[in-house]
């Protein structure tokens, strides 16, 4: 992979906070998507609950819910560093490659370091001017941990639509895949097509309104028209 560089990836925990930075279904539907192409497992994990009120909280866990309906495990803690969830983590580990990605500032580094005390990778205080953090960690570094590797990677800010065509889009999205079949045309993009099983799951609220929604706007920054980048 290019973002970050590495290869032969297992799986990838996406580090999302709750706030600083804000959380946003969008860039985690683009990361998601970016990790669909590489056929990596991905699995959600949800930092920075301390810091968030409860009420949006409850909003965040809803939607983290619906995720978990598509087969996107997620962690999502009371307590972020619950001593339970992180050996639930660690026991995944095992003759495996991990990448954990995200944003950067969402705390990837911090939560290694629970992971394995003493190894105190840097980790530095989000800028709260910007709402983002500072691009701390600058290297793709591979530890071994609990019988697997564990590579800590630099996080951004943003995230382009890389590697993918208008025409696959639509195969990143697991649960608009497991519609496709029941879809009246084969080639369907579930857009504006006749008989569409995903458009028609998406009428009954049975797949994520803010999924189909983000499809929808990749298509647009696909089709090359002129992006726009929406943090929610
Ligand atoms: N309150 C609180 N602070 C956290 C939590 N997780 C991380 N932080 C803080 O958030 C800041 C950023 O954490 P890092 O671990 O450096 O973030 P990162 O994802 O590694 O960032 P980059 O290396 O820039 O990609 C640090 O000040 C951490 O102490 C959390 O769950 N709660
Ligand atoms: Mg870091
Ligand atoms: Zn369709």
């Amino acid at each position: 992979m290019v973002r970050p560089p590495v290869a032969n990836v297992d799986q990838a925990l996406l580090i999302t906070s709750a706030v600083e930075p804000d959380f946003s279904l969008n860039l985690l539907d683009r990361f998601l998507v970016y990790l669909e192409g590489h056929a990596i497992h991905a699995e959600i994990y949800l930092t920075k609950t301390d810091l968030a009120s409860a009420k949006l909280l409850e909003k965040i866990r809803a939607s983290l819910t619906g995720y978990r309906v598509i087969g996107y495990p997620v962690f999502a803690p009371e307590h972020v560093f619950n001593s339970t969830v992180l050996k639930q983590v660690q026991a995944s580990f095992a003759d495996k490659l991990t990448i954990f990605t995200g944003q950067t500032g969402s705390g990837k580094s911090t939560l290694i370091n629970h992971l394995v005390p003493g190894l105190d990778l840097a980790t530095a205080s989000i800028s709260r001017a910007l709402n983002r953090g500072r691009h701390t960690t600058r290297t793709t570094d591979l530890y071994p941990i609990h019988g697997g590797l564990v590579a800590d990677t630099p996080g951004f800010s943003s995230l382009g639509l890389l590697d993918v065509t208008l025409a696959d889009l639509r195969d990143r999205f697991p649960e608009f895949v497991a519609l496709a079949p029941n879809c009246k045309f084969r080639g369907c993009q579930h857009v504006s097509e006749p008989h569409c099983a995903v458009k028609a799951a998406l009428a009954a609220g049975k797949i994520m309104a803010s999924r189909y929604k983000n499809y929808l706007q990749f298509r647009e920054e696909l089709s090359g028209k002129r992006p726009v980048y929406k943090k929610k």
